[in-house]
């Protein structure tokens, strides 16, 4: 198959609440989407990037730079047999993984389409519906992330994460425990601390958190597989683990208990299948991580989350958690049981609503 055509638009879908971390706040979505045309069918995808360098060194202006001066005019005419040759295209390709994924998930839409397959069931997914919860970010007060959080399992959400930060870990964390017993919780660092709070982070052994996400550089390895020896907690990678490469250092290391795949962090979901079955032969858990996707990134992320070794519930919430109006016009809608549907049509299911895209597109090429 060749590509005939890529379609590449930067849009700004607003965010219904901000979105804060330990290190920045997101008000809303700054996605670059690609569009692949190929035998009469077209692919999508997205790289869910943002306006600055805050999670990884990627922005849109970075992704929208590399996918104009180089990976397009690597793969457009390329021949390719399986979506897996994208990845291997783009090996000689440094960093600007999500980058490579936007092109790299349309691609997997694209040979759906064509084949008639869905994207869970070329992966080797095994689940028709994925345990999902939802990301809270941090609140102005603890009685403000109550009512946040109450909001949600009020919606059903059956697993939360708290993003903490110093000066905002140990209280809240405490206070949704108490509050909520047998919630599921865990907590995101997003970086912020050094091994120095390894005593600190400690304390959260007293919650019965199902994992504690990147408390350490964003780069680092090394110090987690330190910090992990002083914690009952399992430390989960995120940021950290942008390869399959990476993965295997870190579980050879014991870095971590758990991994948080997130397929645009690592170039695509060749490179996240591959992490998914190192994980599971090393017996360690993994989860699908969130990037505040639309309903086209998000499709891929049900996808790979539909998975055997994706046992724990991951950051992917329904549409109306996000948007007051998603992209597609199929969202994805919470099930009664914390769960969400994993699509069956052809491709990665999400159904472009292409009116609305076009009014939320900020800058367009072809
Ligand atoms: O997609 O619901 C979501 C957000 C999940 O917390 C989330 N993502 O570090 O895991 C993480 C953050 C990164 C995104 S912050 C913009
Ligand atoms: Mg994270």
């Amino acid at each position: 198959m060749r590509l005939e055509k890529i379609e590449l638009r930067r849009i700004v879908l607003p965010f219904l609440t901000p979105f804060e971390t330990s290190g920045w706040r997101e008000l809303a979505n700054h996605s670059v989407i690609v569009r692949l045309f190929a035998e009469g069918a077209e692919g999508w995808g997205e790289a869910p990037v943002s306006t600055g360098p805050w999670y990884n060194e990627e922005t849109y202006a970075t992704v929208w730079v590399m996918l104009r001066d180089i990976l397009i005019p690597l793969v457009l005419g390329a021949d390719l047999a399986q979506p897996e040759d994208v990845d291997a295209l783009f090996a000689r390709v440094r960093g600007n993984r999500m980058a490579r994924s936007a092109i790299e998930f349309a691609a997997w839409d694209l040979f759906g389409k064509l084949r008639g397959q869905s994207l869970s069931a070329m992966l080797g997914g095994t689940r028709a519906a994925v345990d999902v919860g939802v990301s809270v970010g941090v609140q102005p007060s603890i009685a403000a992330l109550l009512d946040v959080v109450g909001g949600y399992v009020q919606a059903g959400y059956r697993r939360v994460k708290l993003k903490i930060k110093p000066g905002w870990d140990i209280e809240p964390t405490r206070a949704v425990r108490e509050r909520w017993p047998d919630l599921r919780l865990q907590v995101d660092a997003n970086s912020i601390y050094t091994l120095a709070a390894a005593d600190h982070l400690a304390q959260l052994d007293a919650f019965d958190l199902l994992l504690i996400e990147q408390p350490l550089g964003h780069d680092d390895i090394f110090d987690h597989a330190k910090l992990q020896k002083r914690l009952r907690t399992p430390i989960c990678l995120d940021e950290s683990i942008v390869s399959p490469e990476h993965a295997r250092w870190a579980l050879e290391m014991g870095a971590c208990g758990v991994i948080n795949i997130k397929p645009s962090r690592v170039g695509g979901l060749a490179p996240a299948r591959q992490i998914h079955d190192m994980a599971q032969a090393a017996g360690v858990p993994v989860w699908c991580g969130g990037m505040l996707e639309t309903g086209i990134g998000r499709a891929a992320n049900v996808a790979l989350a539909s998975l055997p070794n994706f046992t724990l519930p991951g950051d992917i919430s329904a549409s109306n958690r996000y948007f007051a109006r998603d992209v597609v016009a199929n969202p994805f809608a919470l099930n009664a049981d914390s769960t969400l549907s994993v699509p069956t049509a052809p491709g990665c299911g999400a159904v472009v609503d292409l009116a609305y895209l076009d009014q939320i597109t900020v800058e367009r090429l072809m």
